[in-house]
């Protein structure tokens, strides 16, 4: 069995607790050791997971304890120095998604595990939500021909500020945060992007960054994209977090609709199948996709430090994402289309 140790222990690191618990019982990989530098929040989430060894100081228990992995779950600004100090004792590392505030630091991170020689996987999940993986494979089973337009789209007006508070204080908000999910979405299911034009809209005057987001992409392949998000979105039905997809091929389409509807057109007709999540027994609505995404994404961990698996979401592979997140900000705020690669 692993052993790896958590940094973070706020509101999102409860779920990657319970589903580490879960790998733990199947053998995979047990937490031993939590750090939080809030020393109450580290004592209440050490007694919820029965977890003795604790650590207010990252520094210290990297020191103290042997480790096979380290999964850090805290905000963005602090992961540069905790990654490279992970990766300064030689250990594999999980990161949390935004990777790093700008490219450059999320750069700097992947170069630090490059040196390093240590795997680094940034825990962007959503592409790990069984709903996105049934897209997935009905467009790898060649039904609907080869693909040539696709949309990603999420647009809610779930309050996502009393839970994690700080996404109303960060001159950035809805693309470095949930863009940045639909965006790897896109490129997990349309192929990478050679350019993009985007625009950028706050409606909440509550917040401080952008809350609606618009791309138009092309992508690699000669797909035509769309990328939206909205956290501003009053619909009859409130459908956080759910993703929306619409996929055209030349021989039929796909349509993952509210409620997690897949409907599936090719030359046979019409199929629909309802790809909901499982409930996980420690999972709540509506957040019962992203958790069983979580369960998912730490799983391939274990298996890529087994040796069975190449990491989907390595740094290398996320910073072409967050290519996609700042080409959004670059056209937004210019007007003007944007290479990813060029920047
Ligand atoms: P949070 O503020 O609730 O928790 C962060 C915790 O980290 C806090 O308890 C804080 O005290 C601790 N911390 C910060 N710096 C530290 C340091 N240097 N050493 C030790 N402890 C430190 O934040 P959150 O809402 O749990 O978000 C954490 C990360 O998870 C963010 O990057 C967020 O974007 C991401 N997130 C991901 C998903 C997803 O589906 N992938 C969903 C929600 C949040
Ligand atoms: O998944 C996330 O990263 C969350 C939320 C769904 C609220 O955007 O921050």
């Amino acid at each position: 069995m692993l052993k790896g140790a958590l940094i973070g222990c706020g509101f999102f690191a409860i779920n990657q607790l319970h589903a580490w618990r879960d790998i733990a019982g199947e053998g995979g990989a047990a937490i031993v050791a939590l750090c939080d530098r809030d020393a109450a929040r580290l004592a209440q989430v050490a007694a919820q997971f029965g977890i003795a060894r604790t650590y207010t100081d990252a520094a210290a228990m990297l020191d103290a304890e042997e480790l096979d992995f380290v999964d850090i779950c805290t905000t963005a600004p602090s992961h540069r120095a905790l990654v490279e100090l992970v990766a300064s004792h030689k250990l594999p590392v999980i990161c949390q998604k935004p990777l790093a505030p700008t490219l450059e630091e999320a750069e700097a991170i992947v170069t630090a595990c490059e040196k390093a020689g240590v795997p680094l996987m940034v825990h962007e999940n959503f592409r790990w939500q069984s709903a996105i993986r049934a897209v997935r494979g009905v467009i790898d089973s060649g039904r609907i021909g080869s693909v040539f337009w696709g949309r990603v789209s999420f647009r809610s007006a779930f309050d996502v500020f009393s839970g994690q508070p700080y996404l109303a204080e960060g001159e950035r908000f809805i693309l470095e945060d949930l863009g940045v999910h639909a965006l790897d979405v896109a490129r997990f299911l349309l192929g990478d992007v050679s350019k993009l034009t985007a625009t950028t809209k706050r409606v909440n005057p509550r917040i401080k960054g952008e809350d609606v987001a618009t791309a138009l992409m092309e992508h690699e392949g000669g797909v035509t994209g769309i990328m939206d998000c909205s956290y501003a979105s009053k619909l009859e039905e409130e459908l956080f977090p759910q993703t929306l997809v619409e996929i055209d091929g030349t021989e039929g389409s796909i349509r993952l609709g509210a409620g997690y509807r897949l409907t599936v057109t090719d030359a046979d007709g019409t199929e629909y199948r309802d790809v909901s999540p499982p409930l996980l027994p420690w999972a709540e609505r509506p957040w019962h996709n992203i958790q069983e995404s979580v369960l998912a994404i730490q799983k391939h961990w274990v298996q890529s430090l087994n040796g069975g698996a190449q990491l989907e979401t390595s740094g290398t592979d996320n910073l072409k994402t967050l290519r996609l997140v700042e080409a959004c900000y670059h056209s937004a705020a210019t007007g003007l289309p944007v290479e990813p690669a060029a920047l």
